[in-house]
């Protein structure tokens, strides 16, 4: 075993941790990996642009066209990534057999067998999301919220669809799946009516969850937003909107993306907020940059500051974890992995911190203390353990990933023209 990994250990056991027992644990706590980074959010089942108030830019070469070549990418991700995964897929990424297109009210777990199969084949659990956008039964930019029910009752169906794939998941893959609501229903500019949507909103949802599903197989979350791009005056789904309804709704979970706040709010706060009331919470993880731009996860101060959370809280089976972002600018394997390899960083860094003693500090008022503590334990050595948990999951370190992501563009990414 390498020395550089003995050292640090005898370092953070002098703090009482044990990072052997870290490593092991880290292991098996699966983070969600969407498929939609792969494609630019694009799916098989339309050739429209993409829709919803969010928005991919650039044009780097590479990016999957069909169901085989995303789940090739997705599985050399997985190779690229220590830690245990699941598997997020979007309703738009139907994978339709010889029968034929269905659309989104009309689909059926046999649209996304191969999801499962590609899942199976690795151990995994699926999540899913239903998809309100980028189709043209979004009418005049709204879906459960329209003020149209023939528009609201088509949204509703598809709602109802995925809880009925989702369970199907849950059951193929022995692991719960999360289905989330997200749609980007809002106005552009000053609204006349700002309830009127919201309450339909809410009976769509009510409407959906209606469908008899198994609370522990399936679980819904609803996904609040501030602002999106063309709808940047009024959110249907606001964050108050989204929080009550999970409040009101038993078994319906709150779901907060880190890039739907104002840019000076933390979600990193929210965590042990919404943990001291909901027995279950959900977060997309995602990097804004000036607005919901969706960048690739760093390992940047708020990464660190929300896992940081979800560790202290003792809330890693509490907290359902997913990425979402999608870069077209970079190699999309490169920003797939760096993602989701960031967060696991996050997540080691945040169990390798002694919690207890820092809180005791905090509750004797020993602040200058723990002001010290905590910028001490910055200087640790974890790069040695992070590059120790690679090597034991199988995974490039740090100075081979780039060597790795380099080798499938040439052989693989490259000849997609
Ligand atoms: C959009 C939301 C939503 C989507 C995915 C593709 O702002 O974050 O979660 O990114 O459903
Ligand atoms: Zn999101």
């Amino acid at each position: 075993m390498c020395n550089r990994y003995e050292s640090a250990k005898k370092i953070y056991a002098k703090y009482g941790i044990d990072t052997d027992s870290v490593i092991e644990t880290l292991k098996k706590i699966p983070v969600s990996l969407h498929c939609w980074q792969g494609d630019d959010v694009k799916g098989f089942d339309q050739d429209g642009p993409l829709t919803g108030g969010i928005q991919t830019t650039g044009n780097y070469p590479g990016k999957a066209r069909t169901p085989e070549e995303l789940i090739a990418d997705m599985e050399k991700v997985l190779t690229l990534c220590p830690g245990a995964k699941k598997i997020n897929v979007h309703a738009c990424y139907a994978i339709f057999g010889e029968d034929g297109f269905v659309d989104r009210n009309k689909l059926e777990p046999r649209h996304f067998q191969k999801w499962v199969d590609f899942a199976k084949k690795h151990g995994m659990g699926l999540d899913f999301n239903p998809t309100f956008f980028s189709h043209s039964k979004v009418k005049d930019g709204l879906t459960l919220s329209s003020p149209d029910k023939e528009t609201r009752d088509f949204w509703i169906e598809h709602g109802k669809a995925c809880i009925r794939i989702s369970e199907y998941f849950a059951k193929e893959t022995g692991v719960p799946c999360v289905m989330n609501i997200w749609t980007g229903d809002g106005y552009k500019d000053i609204p006349a009516d700002r309830m009127g949507p919201r309450v339909r909103y809410k009976e769509s949802i009510e409407a959906i969850l209606s469908e008899p599903f198994d609370k522990n197989l399936v679980k819904p979350c609803v996904e609040s937003k501030v602002f999106g791009i063309g709808v940047e005056a009024y959110t249907v789904g606001s964050a108050e909107f989204s929080l009550s309804f999970a409040a009101m709704h038993d078994g319906c979970l709150p779901l907060m993306d880190n890039g739907h706040y104002h840019p000076t709010e933390v979600v990193s706060d929210k965590i042990p907020a919404l943990l001291a009331f909901f027995p279950e919470i959900a977060l997309h993880i995602t990097r804004p940059i000036r607005w919901d731009s969706d960048h690739t996860v760093l390992f940047d101060d708020e990464t660190k500051e929300m896992a940081k959370e979800i560790v202290r809280c003792n809330a890693l089976d509490r907290v359902y974890m997913a990425l979402d972002y999608f870069d077209a600018s970079i190699n999309r394997i490169a920003a797939w992995s760096i993602g989701l390899r960031s967060w696991q960083k996050a997540l080691l860094m945040a169990m390798l911190t002694p919690n207890a003693s820092l809180k005791k500090m905090q509750d004797e008022n020993k602040l200058s203390n723990l002001i010290v503590a905590q910028e001490s334990i910055k200087t640790l050595p974890f790069g040695d353990i992070w590059n120790e948990y690679c090597v034991r999951c199988g995974v490039p370190t740090e100075c081979e990933l780039w060597l790795e992501i380099e080798k499938y563009e040439n052989e693989v990414l490259s000849k997609r023209v």
